[in-house]
């Protein structure tokens, strides 16, 4: 790079040096006795457009009343209302020029200032210390006007001595933070770009004979622990004692070079599921920390990923730090929650993406057991864009900041057992400066491997990762002696990659409504042990708080804050919503993933135990069984405990088989006893069996006495005129109309994924904007026939779009049969439809008609929406909703709803029912699925966030005869052709009744 490395006004913006001045090397986050001060809190703040602005700010004596009061931690966008700029979101793009390592003048500069007293006693400390545990992107530090110093890597923290710059009393710290820096090259990260002072300041003493810093490494075999410890201290620290006063263990260690391994005696081990700790202190005379170890080996052995000898499936969640109205602030309470929220949904994993998370973090995750991928704070995926050319990763000139990025990782965190794996950061290419820090690694902890994705061909990584790939590339990855190509490889490099353990460090991705298919990725790992699962994008949505124009509330995305470049909501991909609620998807990823799994046989379940490695004592198995849905007979199951790995058969009871209803078995595995994360009783597994005697189906009648009708007419609850339905039950309905369009999905609106695997897809098109090029969301209908008959009135309609010649021809015959109502609907389409369609159902419209239909009750699949390829989750039920719970709140508005195998449906006004719908199978015992909301597809789909939809108590219900899948196409693969649904003849058959 032959440019001065100075931009406008600052010597640091444009250097890829992580740091200068009083930087202290990297060490543990320790919890420790020696005295700190906490410097969070409200300082003095100063926002400028450039970093152009004198450094005068730093000076002692410099008056700051005319500034602002700012809380740290915080991110200035997200504070005081947009008077201090906004929040960007760019996934890939880079929202300044590629010309690196520079950034552009416009660059909010924000400048902090606060007093601060040095505690008395502070005095007799030997070193004082200024500890940042995040700021973005570039910071400088002044201490009573002495430049201490500067750093880089936001999610990373630093500590600076300012030992000879702070003075008894009052002191003054004053940080500059440049929200663009040549750092932010390395940091394009898919999430919001957010300035500012945003984890904790701290001021430490550190004590004379002090422990600087230490590492207890840990092993664990055939029920013994090691402990193979690292302390950092001056001699002046010893004699330094170990202690481990559950395990009897206290060690003295008389100078540096006594410190040595040593047993730990019999141990239990730690574990994601039973993560043991043990409490341990590490003390000299003035100082001692405290830290909780746990006993695990982590191993790779051939192309298994082994903790303490076994095997390890990873079913994992990519972690982000965000927060609507925070930010990437910590709360640990709210982390907590979400941790907790996670073990309820059978989650045991998390890449922290793509950065290190607060320290605090790790140690929820060693207390409630998860097995942590813990990501650098890297990624340059905006080199994309430029054909990699210029990529940090492969330019010597940044070899000392990748290497920084490591060092601060692994040493921040070393000491935490929940920890299994290092991975050198997301999407930053590929290079030697990526190969240097794993080499980095390598040597400084032989203990856990090193994981990469951009490391396609396995020149310096131990496991072989991937993202995204379908569902016949991973089987193919899991397949020994498959030829078939790997991405990026020859097939000698392929070959090498097989020999390793494969992880999907990104898959289901969860934008919208979807995934679909994590059952098939599911079975993958439990058919080829190579595989050891993934981890699933992502677990929140990163909607930031906000509000329209009339004040309504929303979770902002992508453009929603002015950005000149960014991409949308494509940051709005997570199993959660941005409010904490778990989307339908999370419950589809419990289901699937479940610990613990039934198959029935005659008389009898096998239950098997999928743990790592913990038995099933800590669960109570028990059974019910339901006649239409209503429960007859239940208790609870004798089942021995059953070791990891293994099954065990038992008997049922006697299920008793109703003759007129339908019969499910339904089995349950729950928590014997209240656990950190769940309550006694909380379903870990379940799973249901259809012990239905068979039923036919009545006969539909033929008639033969048609003849053209005109006029009004009633059928039992059903008034027509013209031969169109005007009421039912007393009601205004009108319908059915055929409806073929659902609000696009993401997943519909996505181009990417392996086309050739879905063809009924074309490459580069989205299928929604197929659906719309086919007019599938303007349909207009042409009667062509009005008939009736004795108790009985049929309409035959050709139902198309503008400028299309394909249409649909509908066939509405309303009857009575048996003294009840019956609406049959067969559609039959034209020759020439060449997409698949998102649906084939009927729509029938409730106007407002004061008291507005509110509610669902059903016998069917539920309680939550499914779809075709996201259906584990769903079990055969009676449910009941009002209509406002029957949809999901997504970010943008999209299809949402379908409650799949639907047997009975009533609506419901004010907790009275209104219209009670009996569903038959059809022909080959395929049953339609139901959705009831206040908007149209239509309508829907017009609308960008929540807040555009029209205010409205309106009923819109719609029977699918069927729906299409949802696959992954957002980023990902199509829907699995199974569950894609072809344009193709249908038939609907209901029973309407009033109440
Ligand atoms: C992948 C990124 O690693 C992740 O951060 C996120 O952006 C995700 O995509 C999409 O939401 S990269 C993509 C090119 C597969």
């Amino acid at each position: 790079m032959s440019s001065p490395r100075t931009t406008h006004g600052s010597p640091h913006v444009a250097d890829p040096a992580p740091g200068y001045g009083a930087l202290r090397p990297a060490r543990s986050w320790l919890h420790s006795d020696a005295p700190s001060l906490s410097l969070n809190g409200p300082w003095r703040f100063r926002l400028s457009p450039t970093a152009a602005v004198a450094e005068d700010f730093a000076a002692d004596a410099f008056d700051d009343g005319g500034w602002d009061t700012l809380p740290v931690p915080s991110h200035w966008v997200l504070q005081g209302d947009g008077a201090y700029g906004r929040p960007i979101y760019t996934n890939v793009q880079y929202p300044f020029p590629i010309d690196p390592p520079h950034v552009p003048d416009e660059n909010p500069t924000g400048d902090h200032r606060r007093h601060f007293a040095l505690p008395d006693g502070w005095t007799d400390a030997e070193r004082i210390v200024l500890r940042f545990d995040g700021v973005e992107s570039l910071y400088r530090v002044w201490v009573n006007g002495r430049e201490v110093g500067g750093a880089t890597g936001s999610r990373l923290a630093h500590e600076f001595d300012v030992t000879e710059a702070v003075r008894p009393g009052d002191n003054v710290v004053a940080v500059r933070v440049h929200q663009w820096s040549a750092a932010s090259y390395v940091e394009d990260q898919d999430q919001w770009w957010l300035p500012g002072v945003f984890r904790d300041v701290t001021l430490h003493a550190r004590p004379a004979g002090g422990i600087e810093d230490v590492w207890l490494r840990t092993g664990y075999q055939d029920g013994h622990g090691r402990i193979d410890p690292e302390v950092t201290a001056g001699p002046a620290a010893f004699p330094v004692t170990l202690r481990v006063p559950e395990l009897g263990i206290e060690q003295v260690w008389s100078s540096p070079a006594d410190v040595a391994p040593l047993a730990a005696g019999a141990v239990l081990p730690w574990t994601a599921e039973e993560p043991r700790l043990y409490e341990a202190t590490v003390a000299s005379a003035t100082e001692t920390v405290t830290l909780r170890i746990g006993f695990r080996t982590v191993e790779i052995r051939g192309d298994r990923f082994l903790v303490n000898g076994r095997r390890v499936v990873f079913h994992g969640m990519n972690r982000h730090e965000t927060h609507p109205e925070r930010g990437r602030v910590f709360d640990e309470e709210h982390a907590r929650a979400d941790l907790e929220r996670m073990k309820r949904f059978n989650v045991n994993a998390i890449r922290t993406s793509h950065y290190p998370p607060h320290p605090r973090l790790l140690d929820l995750a060693d207390e409630l057991g998860f097995w942590v991928v813990l990501e650098c704070d890297l990624e340059t995926h905006g080199f994309d864009a430029v054909g990699w050319t210029g990529n940090p990763s492969d330019d010597p000139a940044w070899r000392d900041a990748y290497l920084d990025r490591i060092r601060r990782t692994v040493e921040r965190d070393k000491n935490h057992p929940s920890i299994v794996m290092w991975s050198l950061g997301n999407e930053a290419g590929t290079g030697t400066n990526l190969a240097a820090m794993s080499a980095w690694v390598h040597a400084r902890d032989g203990g856990r491997p090193v994981h990469y994705e951009g490391d396609h061909t396995g020149a310096y990584t131990d496991v072989y990762s991937r993202m995204y790939s379908s569902v016949p590339e991973t089987e193919q990855i899991g397949t020994d002696g498959s030829r078939a190509p790997l991405l990026n490889c020859t097939p000698a490099q392929g070959a090498h990659q097989r020999t390793k353990p494969f992880v999907l460090c990104e898959y289901a991705h969860a934008m919208g409504n979807g995934p679909g298919a994590l059952d098939q990725y599911e079975a993958l790992v439990h058919a080829h042990p190579r595989l050891h699962g993934g981890f699933v994008w992502e677990w929140r949505d990163h909607g930031i708080a906000t509000a329209a124009s009339d004040g309504t509330p929303y979770f902002g995305y992508g453009g929603d804050f002015g950005e000149v470049v960014h991409d949308g909501n494509f940051v709005m991909d997570g199993m959660l919503l941005s409010d904490d609620v778990p989307t339908p998807s999370l419950y589809e990823f419990k289901a699937v993933v479940q610990p613990v799994r039934f198959s029935f046989g005659a008389g009898t379940v096998e239950i098997a135990n999928l743990r790592h490695s913990a038995d099933t004592s800590d669960l109570r198995f028990r059974w019910r069984v339901e006649h239409d849905g209503v429960q007859v007979a239940g208790g609870g199951l004798e089942v021995p405990a059953v070791p990891a790995g293994e099954s065990v058969t038992v008997p049922l009871p006697a299920v008793p088989v109703a003759g007129d209803a339908e019969t499910w078995l339904t089995v349950e595995a729950v928590l014997a006893a209240a656990t950190a994360w769940a309550e006694a009783g909380h379903e870990v597994a379940t799973a249901q069996q259809d012990r239905s005697v068979p039923r036919p189906a009545p006969t539909a009648r033929t008639r033969g006495d048609w003849r053209p009708a005109e006029g009004t007419l009633t059928l039992g609850i059903a008034e027509f005129a013209a031969g169109s339905l005007v009421r039912l039950a007393g009601r205004p309905v009108t319908g059915p109309a055929l409806e073929l369009f659902r609000a696009p999905t993401d997943n519909d609106e996505g181009t990417s994924g392996a086309v050739e695997e879905s063809d009924a897809s074309v490459a580069g098109i989205s299928n929604a904007a197929l659906w719309r090029r086919d007019g599938l969301d303007r349909l207009t209908t042409r009667r062509i026939s009005v008939e009736c008959a004795d108790g009985a009135l049929r309409t035959v309609d050709r139902v198309s779009a503008a400028n299309s010649g394909l249409w649909v021809t509908v066939e509405s015959t309303w009857s009575l049969e048996d003294g009840e109502l019956e609406l049959r609907v067969e559609t039959a389409p034209s020759r020439g439809w060449s997409t698949v369609w998102p649906r084939i159902g009927v729509r029938f419209e409730l106007p407002d008609a004061g008291a507005p239909v509110d509610g669902a009750e059903w016998f069917g699949a539920g309680p939550l929406e499914s779809y075709p390829d996201s259906m584990a989750a769903a079990r055969v039920g009676r449910f009941a909703a009002g209509v406002g719970e029957l949809s999901v709140d997504y970010a943008r508005p999209q299809e949402t709803g379908h409650r799949s195998q639907v047997r009975e449906l009533t609506l419901t006004s004010a907790g009275t029912g209104v219209l009670r719908v009996t569903a038959c199978p059809d022909g080959r015992g395929r049953r339609p699925g139901f959705s009831l909301g206040r908007h149209t597809p239509q309508q829907i789909a017009g609308a960008a966030h929540p807040f555009e939809l029209p205010v409205s108590a309106a009923g819109h219900l719609i029977i699918d005869a069927a729906q299409h899948g949802l696959g992954s196409r957002a980023c990902g693969p199509d829907v699995w052709p199974p569950f894609a649904l072809r344009p193709e003849a249908r038939t609907i058959r209901l029973r309407l009744r009033a109440g």
